[in-house]
């Protein structure tokens, strides 16, 4: 197939790319490269040195042989240049990564609040109006997320995206409907994905086009088998205080001898999966697309829950690290239930990568090696959600 990978230089967007060439298939990323600049902005870097997204397919192509195209476009602000480009190279298959992901990030300033509203709903909105308008019938994945759920699971496992409801009818009888799921948005960024549902929703409908959405949960480690390929193919490790998600955060101050930053009791739930099995979900994904006319195929991208505080624990366990309480900077349950279905995966022979301690290992290994990059003053998470937590937390030492 040719396939479009949007967003393909960031964290998960990269292994995508080179797991897809890798598998034969013509594959084109396109990105705006915004990612680097956030870095810039928050004067932050990868923990893993990163070359240029020309280099890294450089460095493909003289290991492999194949090639990767990149494309430089704007999805939110140049509809015309995405539109002319899709015309013209006309993908099989679409997967979009293409938005700002970081909950911190989005809650940082007003500013980021509009930022991050208008990035990812233009993103998607103009790729879908672009696809409709030149008659492209690609399959459209979509990374979604878990917190478009909220992170409750009531008792009952959080199905795949859609709810069966039971309704009085006037006539006294109970019908029956499925509904998307209720969504219940954490942040900025997470409420960015419910909008996105709802335009899935609409062009699936009104315009039959054919969208999996795959709502993952957090990805944890850094390499895949074709990262490993060369050093200068190594994937990106955020840990800083926006973009740094927790348990690979966890790993990196487990090396440098850092403290655990656990937000309040760390009592709270979230859904977890490795790199690897996200790639392959991906691939998992495209291989089974929806017929057109079909209703949004929904997935839930997850292998395993974990508790904040029993992942610290556990950490700490393998390190010799200590575990910090730290007041949260975020508004959100300080103790929850998950349990969550994802059975549709299991049945496409997703075989889980489970979160175990040579796995741990192997991505501290990686954090001490470039524990050099660390820059110490960039991990307290200093994003607070509303104006009254923001002066009880913790500040850049
Ligand atoms: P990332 O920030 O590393 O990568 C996103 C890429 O998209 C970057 O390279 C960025 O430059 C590009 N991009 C952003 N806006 C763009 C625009 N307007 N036009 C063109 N390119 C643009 O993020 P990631 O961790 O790789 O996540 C990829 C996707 O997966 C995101 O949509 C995210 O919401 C979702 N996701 C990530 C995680 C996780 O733990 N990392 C978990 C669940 C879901
Ligand atoms: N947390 C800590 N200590 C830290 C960092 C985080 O206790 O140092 C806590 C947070 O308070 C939160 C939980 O860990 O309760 C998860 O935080 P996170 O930053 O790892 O994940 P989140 O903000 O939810 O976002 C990440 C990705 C996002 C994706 C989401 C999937 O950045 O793109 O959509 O995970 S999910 O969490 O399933 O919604």
């Amino acid at each position: 197939m040719k396939i479009a990978v949007l967003g393909g230089d960031g964290f998960v967007g990269w292994p995508t790319s080179l797991h897809l060439s890798a598998g034969g298939h013509e594959v084109h990323i396109v990105d705006n490269l915004s990612r680097r600049w956030i870095d810039t902005e928050l004067g932050v870097q990868s923990l893993t040195p990163m070359d240029s997204i020309q280099e890294r397919t450089r460095i493909w192509h003289q290991e492999t042989g194949r090639r990767i195209r990149f494309h430089l476009i704007d999805l939110a602000r140049d509809y015309d240049v995405l539109k002319a480009w899709l015309a013209e190279h006309r993908p099989d298959a679409i997967v979009h990564f293409a938005e700002q992901r970081a909950a911190p990030y989005s809650m940082k300033s007003d500013r980021h609040k509009n930022y991050t509203v208008n990035n990812n709903t233009n993103a998607t909105h103009n790729l879908l109006n672009a696809m409709t308008e030149i008659g492209l019938d690609a399959h459209l994945v979509h990374l979604g997320t878990m917190g478009v759920y909220g992170y409750s699971s009531v008792g009952a496992a959080i199905p795949e995206g859609y709810l069966p409801v039971g309704i009085a009818t006037l006539a006294g009888e109970t019908a029956t409907q499925e509904i998307l799921y209720p969504s219940n948005p954490g942040s900025i960024y997470h409420m960015t994905k419910c909008l996105d549902q709802l335009l899935f929703q609409f062009y699936a409908k009104n315009d039959g086009v054919r969208i999996t959405d795959l709502h993952q949960g957090i990805v944890w480690g850094t390499h895949t088998a074709e990262t490993r390929l060369h050093p200068q193919l190594i994937n990106r490790f955020d840990y800083d205080g926006d973009y740094g998600t927790v348990l690979n955060r966890f790993l990196i101050q487990a090396a440098i001898g850092y403290p655990l930053t656990v937000h309040g009791t760390g009592g709270q739930t979230r859904a977890f999966i490795h790199i690897q099995d996200s790639v392959r979900c991906i691939d998992l994904a495209l291989k089974s697309p929806p017929k057109r006319g079909d209703r949004v195929e929904i997935f839930n991208q997850m292998t395993e829950t974990h508790r904040v505080r029993d992942l610290a624990e556990l950490v700490a366990r393998m390190s010799g690290a200590k575990v910090a309480y730290l007041p949260n900077p975020r508004k959100e349950a300080a103790e929850n239930d998950l349990v969550v279905k994802n059975d549709k995966f299991l049945a496409l022979g997703l075989n889980p990568t489970t979160l175990e301690e040579g796995l741990l290992a192997e991505v501290v290994d990686v954090a001490k090696k470039f524990a050099y990059r660390v820059d110490r003053s960039r991990i307290p998470a200093v994003s607070a959600w509303t104006k009254d937590i923001a002066p009880t937390i913790e500040r850049d030492p």
